[in-house]
């Protein structure tokens, strides 16, 4: 087996450990607070605590996605291999890979049935890079590891310049859905850019569904995802030096049945006043005043192919689980 990490250069404004650096991250919560309807991005929830909770959610018995994507993959490992593999030689490039652990499942079947690739995970984590490389040296010691430490688009350009043979990018989880729509669609069109006729993109996407799973899967019953949205004030206090009450903030999760858009909020539960000593600025919330924090779209399958279509992919095939309720839609470039 042959593991190389590969350096790029990273955007000054994340830090090699996936926190924000001060300054960006200080703009944007002014730029946020200082709306009429305050709100707050969703990717800056991904500190050491917040991707602890996340890991905790992704194993809550309320939240369905992970478990069905699993389902997802583990059933039809052989179908989506073959598609994916054809004759020739492919990288197969995993976006946002963290520690892989629904990837191993492609992983262990492609190993199996000795296909011909190379396994490019990608994320902004030195550390978790570092650690994967060492768990699948021990796992899977067969497989070619070229981990790229960068963000996606940067490791994108890389791997265009660099690699000239086929690229199955895979995009797991529904991460797409925390984007708004139109970040989603240069967001997919951008990976299109760098990619060539015959590439393929294998994504996940939770489907819609009834509210009553919906809902609870944001609002499980031991109050992890509650911990998880109001670490987001925690982040400020202790990296902007602000004073969030956070007993004084409540999780509000409403689903949008017509848009299929699950959205966060945290409630300021009475009238307050919070000061930040980064920003030398206070920000008044009236009683029950609200900050959005999060969106997660939840998608029909021809929303999926549209959204596919408008940014250069046709779908090839779509993987559900028992209950569709997630799918993995398998992209070719038109
Ligand atoms: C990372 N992302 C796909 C999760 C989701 O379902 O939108 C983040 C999350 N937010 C609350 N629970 C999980």
């Amino acid at each position: 087996m042959t593991v190389t990490m590969t350096l790029l250069p990273i955007d000054l404004s994340i830090k090699q450990d996936g926190t924000a650096d001060t300054a960006a991250f200080a703009k944007d919560v002014l730029e946020g607070l200082s709306r009429t309807n305050k709100k707050l991005s969703s990717r800056y929830f991904y500190d050491k605590e917040g991707s602890r909770l996340f890991q905790k959610i992704m194993h809550l018995s309320e939240y369905y996605p992970t478990r069905c994507e699993h389902e997802v993959l583990t059933g039809n490992k052989q179908d989506i291999i073959s598609k994916f593999a054809g004759d020739s030689f492919f990288h197969l490039i995993d976006l946002g890979a963290g520690d892989a652990l629904k990837t191993k499942i492609l992983l262990r079947e492609l190993d199996k049935q000795k296909k011909q690739f190379d396994y490019v995970p990608v994320d902004i984590s030195g550390d978790a890079m570092h650690q994967l490389n060492e768990n699948l040296q021990q796992e899977l010691p067969n497989i070619e590891v070229q981990a790229v430490v960068g963000e996606y688009f940067k490791a994108l350009e890389w791997l265009h310049e660099n690699k000239a043979e086929r690229k199955v990018v895979l995009f797991l989880g529904s991460n797409i859905g925390n984007f708004e729509d139109d970040e989603s669609i240069d967001f997919l069109k951008k990976i299109r850019s760098y990619l060539n006729t015959g590439d393929k993109l294998f994504m996940g996407v939770d489907l819609r569904k009834s509210p009553d799973v919906i809902l609870p899967a944001y609002n499980d019953a031991s109050g992890v995802t509650a911990a998880f949205n109001l670490n987001l004030l925690q982040r400020i206090n202790q990296e902007l030096g602000a004073n969030f009450d956070l007993t004084a903030f409540q999780h509000s999760p409403i689903y949008h049945p017509q848009k299929g858009v699950m959205k966060s909020y945290l409630v300021s539960t009475k009238a307050q006043e919070v000061h930040i000593k980064a920003l030398n600025k206070t920000f008044s919330f009236d009683a029950w005043e609200a900050i959005h924090t999060e969106n997660s779209h939840k998608y029909s399958l021809k929303q999926v192919e549209e959204l596919g279509l408008t940014c250069g992919f046709t779908v090839e095939a779509v993987f559900q689980d028992e209950a569709s309720q997630f799918a993995d839609v398998l992209f070719t470039v038109k």
